[in-house]
């Protein structure tokens, strides 16, 4: 046997033979490394004849990519081996009773979230969800949102690499592909809330580059803005749990509705604090309006024939009204004392008749 079908056979046993990353790391260097003793026989090839180099050239090549495939064959296996032992050792028994010193808290963003679902669930909305990739349709254009809209804009929207055909799919900037999606594939009458992540480039005191929304969409032959109004006004009045909080429907602009409109509820800043309720103060919590004829017929329905309304919120505003949440930061720093504080207990389901955070 040649020099290099022995060194051949001594790198591939040894590399089998590894019980570590680190001790086949060491078979790698030895064999393939700057100073390994294949780079050192490729080192070599230089001072032979033309015809003889070819040959050995060749051989070297194919022993180096048959150590190359067998080391990288045996680091799987060894990654395997080590995530199947850390596995086996970290199994849990969820069957386990909850121990009640060690039980977690509902985090405020699902709670809120549940509140605001079980308020519409109860008018008879369902739930509908969707992906958090998008593609440029569902996203952008069905919405009648024009190619050189801002929100298209690199530095609003997070973008994947190109696709073969140049196309690039979004992380979705709001849950309106949701509703598209519903209007494609059901004929109306539609009711649906759709809750979930979403992703805009902005990080500041006032924005982070995930936050959560819902938005809801009615279409029917005659849903009107008096059919809006009437809805958003019972879920403020119901999410806030105080009587009587004055809202203002302000008049907005979205791609998506027309007319679209702002809503405010009533509040009051005396003595720096800040009060749901009466007051001579106003704060924003929710767009809304009806749903462009575009959008209808991008969907594939008649306008002359459907109409409806849509709303849209943001999640982490209204929790921070709600509960008194100052720094919107706090919610994605997985702080298990701020939790604690401002957290709920996992078996108090939110529910419109039997209390929706008491
Ligand atoms: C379809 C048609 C219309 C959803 C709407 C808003 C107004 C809105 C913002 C609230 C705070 C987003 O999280 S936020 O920044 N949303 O003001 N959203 S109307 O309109 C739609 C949705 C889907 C098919």
């Amino acid at each position: 046997m040649d020099n290099l079908a022995s060194l051949r056979d001594e790198v591939l046993s040894a590399a089998a033979a590894a019980a570590t990353a680190a001790e086949l790391d060491e078979v790698r260097v030895a064999a393939l490394g700057k100073k390994g003793r294949l780079t050192g026989l490729m080192k070599e090839l230089g001072g032979l004849d033309p015809e003889t180099r070819k040959a050995r050239g060749q051989a070297l090549n194919a022993v180096k990519d048959e150590v190359a495939a067998a080391l990288d064959a045996r680091k799987t296996e060894l990654e395997d081996a080590a995530l199947n032992a850390r596995l086996a050792q970290e199994v849990a028994d969820v069957t386990l009773p909850v121990r009640p010193e060690v039980s977690g808290m509902i985090h405020p963003i699902s709670q809120t979230m549940d509140e605001v679902i079980a308020i519409f669930a109860q008018m008879g909305f369902t739930v509908a969800e969707g992906p958090e990739i998008e593609d440029d349709f569902h996203n952008f254009t069905a919405l009648n949102i024009p190619p050189e809209h801002p929100a298209r804009q690199m530095h609003d929207t997070f973008y994947l690499p190109e696709q073969a055909d140049g196309s690039r799919f979004v992380l979705r900037t709001h849950t309106s592909p949701v509703q598209i999606r519903t209007m494609q594939n059901q004929t109306p009458p539609i009711r649906i809330v759709a809750p979930g992540r979403t992703y805009r480039c902005d990080s500041d005191m006032t924005h982070t580059p995930m936050f959560h929304q819902i938005e809801g969409l009615v279409i029917d032959k005659a849903t009107h803005f008096g059919h809006l109004k009437g809805c958003l006004v019972e879920f403020v009045q119901t999410f806030f749990e105080v009587s009587e909080v004055p809202v203002r429907f302000r008049p907005s602009f979205f791609p998506f509705t027309e007319p679209s409109a702002e809503v405010d509820i009533g509040c009051s800043r005396k003595g720096g604090e800040l009060t749901i309720g009466a007051g001579d103060g106003w704060l924003e919590i929710l767009g809304c309006g009806m749903v462009h004829p575009n959008v209808l017929a991008a969907c594939g329905l008649d306008p002359d024939e459907y109409q409806g309304f849509a709303f849209g919120m943001g999640i982490e505003r209204i929790a921070m009204l709600k509960y008194g949440i100052p720094d919107l930061r706090t919610f994605f720093d997985a702080d298990l004392r701020w939790l604690k504080h401002y957290g709920f207990v996992p078996l108090d389901l939110p529910t419109v008749t039997g209390g929706l955070s008491r």
